[in-house]
């Protein structure tokens, strides 16, 4: 089975050598995947691409590709997903931050799920077992919770972690998918794609992880991001409605 890890970066020169070669270490341990790591950079003005390059002369499996202008965390992360479905015969692509956030080792837990059946793993913080590290702030916490309530409320109940933004998806369904034609380029597509995926019939497992904040740099957390996935998700029940009346 051939794993496009995609990595997107913006300003990340405090986490992003550390997040590959931890990502490294467990693709080392675990041989019976074919493993390649997909960096997408929207044109950072700190150290990030450097790192990449170097790291390149150490590890063959890591690709760097980017943009000129910054275009947001949901445009980034679709991108690099169309630049895998194009080039590539990856089967599976996971959504993975640079930032520390999201854990390596969940990622055998999360490709044993896909072997069992599931066409797309979420990394979930919400489960039995899942959790946030203490060190959260509580605003943050009370954001991402009260979202993802939300998220469910207009959506669906049967997932505790729609806004997990750690996630395994098989490129089959992928490319069922109008990649084109998501409503937000931020973070709200997150919950979008995980919609058309739970539309299009993808059997969808929620695996527990542990959620670490980020130790260094900035947050790339938009300010109107409340606002934009609230649009996100009432555009999304509305469409449902809809279909049913037509
Ligand atoms: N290529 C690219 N990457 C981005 C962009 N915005 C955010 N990222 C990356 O996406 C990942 C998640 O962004 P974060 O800023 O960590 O967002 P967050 O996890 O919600 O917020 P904090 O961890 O609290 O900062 C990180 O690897 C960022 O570097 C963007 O416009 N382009
Ligand atoms: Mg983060």
């Amino acid at each position: 089975m051939k794993i496009t890890i995609i990595i997107p970066t913006y300003n990340e020169e405090g986490h992003i050598e550390s997040t590959i070669l931890l990502l490294e270490d467990m693709i080392a341990k675990s041989p019976k995947y074919d493993f390649s790591i997909l960096v997408f950079d929207s044109n950072s003005n700190d150290r990030t691409p450097q790192i990449v390059k170097d790291l390149q002369q150490q590890f063959k499996n890591i690709t760097l590709i980017g943009e000129e202008q910054k275009s947001g965390l949901g445009s980034a992360y679709v991108k690099a997903m169309k630049y895998v479905i194009q080039n590539t015969d990856a089967d599976i692509v996971f959504e993975f931050d640079a930032d520390g956030s999201h854990q390596p080792r969940y990622i055998p837990d999360m490709l044993a799920a896909i072997d069992q059946g599931s066409d797309v793993v979420m990394g979930s913080r919400y489960v039995k077992g899942g959790e946030i590290s203490a060190d959260w702030a509580w605003y943050r916490y009370a954001i991402s919770a009260l979202g993802n309530w939300i998220a469910r409320f207009f959506l669906t109940w049967k997932i505790k972690d729609i806004t997990s933004g750690f996630r395994a998806t098989k490129t089959s369904y992928l490319k069922k998918v109008s990649l084109d034609n998501l409503l937000s380029n931020n973070y709200a597509y997150k919950i979008q794609l995980f919609w058309e995926l739970l539309q299009l019939g993808a059997k969808i497992q929620e695996v527990p992880i542990m959620f670490i904040d980020r130790e260094h740099g900035i947050s790339k957390f938009p300010k109107n991001n409340i606002v934009d996935s609230l649009r996100v998700v009432i555009t999304l029940r509305l469409r449902k409605i809809a279909k049913f009346f037509s």
